[in-house]
């Protein structure tokens, strides 16, 4: 038997899980009713991320307004006592209720066939950067949680700066309002060997994280390679990267292999910011499932809008960074959408807004990091309150 605590406490265990049980056990989840099976699904996904799977839900009643169908897509089979209209066709044979109520219910029913699971309630009842700190395995997510933390900063700046010189500069300036600072490092023209530890020295002055936005897409013996050698070594100097799952999972299995020796994390692209992208329904399910299995090298997702998703932004281990993030909603000329700080963290279900452009062509930089580092971490505070 394993309990779900509902706040993580600092003092005791300070486990979101309690109970004793293996990895790859399978648990049984018990409710006392069902309605949209958003609450089933908050207990499963720590349950999912200390490594248990859940397959099944035991509930009292269904009240058959989409609980069954919205469970399945998530791979979780319900199984009922007892259902809302059954429940009904008992009393009203029994004479408990009369004609009326039993013709209310059903027209209740018709109205209500497929509640969807609310996405605000399951972004709000996320619990805070802190605790899924202390719920993670992978070294450098842990990390980030305590940075973001520490800084009150949900910031990551896109560093898309024309040399490594500026980029470098950059870094410096913006640095004490950042979490992390996502890199191009193909871009830079200037590039040497010692970029680096240079960023590296920065990053801990300042204490944020690197994150290469490579987006690795090729077969895994290739990618090793990528990932390891040529010109940019990214393995050296990046805490995360990012990869695409367009050749399957073989892609974590060798960034994993390089990566979790060094403590590294891995994002994988659920979603796109780009107009017209082909990263939605059963890629990023697929994506999804995908994480689900190497808990302790992939970290999280670059997502869009995963409170859309079925079952929302899911698992709390998993982090969400999302590009395409300005003061106000719009759009470049090459498809780039934008959409703002306080909608991508509180109604989109994200933890991390990714931003370039509005902070590396504003005046004033490090004002503008500023600014949008309050603008993400109010949104976060509101989500929580
Ligand atoms: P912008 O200047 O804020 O538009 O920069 C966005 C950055 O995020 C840029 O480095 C892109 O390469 C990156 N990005 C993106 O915009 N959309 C995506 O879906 C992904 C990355 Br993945």
């Amino acid at each position: 038997m394993v309990m779900r605590r509902k706040e993580v406490k600092d003092y005791g265990t300070a486990k979101a899980i309690e109970g004793a049980f293996k990895e790859n056990q399978t648990c049984l989840i018990v409710e006392d009713l069902v309605t949209s099976g958003a609450s089933v699904l908050e207990t499963a996904a720590p349950l999912k991320a200390v490594g248990l799977n859940v397959t099944d839900a035991v509930v009292l009643i269904d009240r058959e307004q989409g609980g069954r169908e919205n469970l399945k897509e998530s791979g979780i089979r319900l199984h009922s006592m007892i259902r809302l209209m059954e429940m009904v066709e008992v009393l009203r044979r029994n004479g408990r209720i009369g004609e009326e109520k039993e013709r209310e219910v059903k027209a209740f029913l018709e109205e209500n066939r497929r509640v969807s699971v609310p996405p605000r309630s399951v972004v709000r009842v996320r619990v805070s950067y802190e605790e899924r700190g202390k719920m993670v395995k992978n070294p450098t997510a842990r990390k980030l949680y305590q940075v973001m933390v520490k800084k009150e900063s949900n910031l990551c700046l896109a560093a898309d700066v024309p040399t490594a010189a500026e980029l470098l500069a950059l870094a410096d300036k913006v640095g004490p309002d950042i979490c992390l600072l996502k890199t191009h490092v193909d871009i830079l023209p200037d590039f040497t060997s010692d970029f680096g530890s240079k960023l590296r020295s920065i990053a801990e002055k300042h204490n944020f994280l690197i994150f290469e936005d490579r987006k690795f897409a090729d077969i895994g013996n290739t990618v090793t390679m990528q990932y390891e050698s040529g010109v940019f070594r990214i393995l050296d100097w990046a805490d995360i990267t990012n990869a695409h799952i367009i050749s399957g999972p073989g892609i974590v299995d060798a960034l994993k292999l390089k990566g979790l020796p060094r403590g590294r994390g891995l994002l994988l692209l659920a979603e796109m910011s780009s107009s017209g992208n082909l990263a939605k329904g059963d890629y990023t399910a697929e994506a999804v499932k995908i994480a689900e299995k190497y808990p302790d090298f992939v970290i999280g997702f670059i997502s869009v809008n995963s409170a859309s998703w079925p079952g929302g932004p899911g698992d709390p281990t998993l982090i969400h960074a999302t590009p395409g993030v300005q003061m106000v909603t719009g759009g470049d000329a090459l498809g780039q959408q934008y959409n703002t700080p306080f909608s991508v963290i509180n109604d989109r279900g994200s933890d991390i807004i990714i931003v370039g452009r509005g902070i590396i062509k504003a005046l004033d930089p490090a004002k503008a990091a500023r600014e949008y580092r309050l603008e993400g971490w109010n949104a976060y505070l509101a989500r929580c309150s």
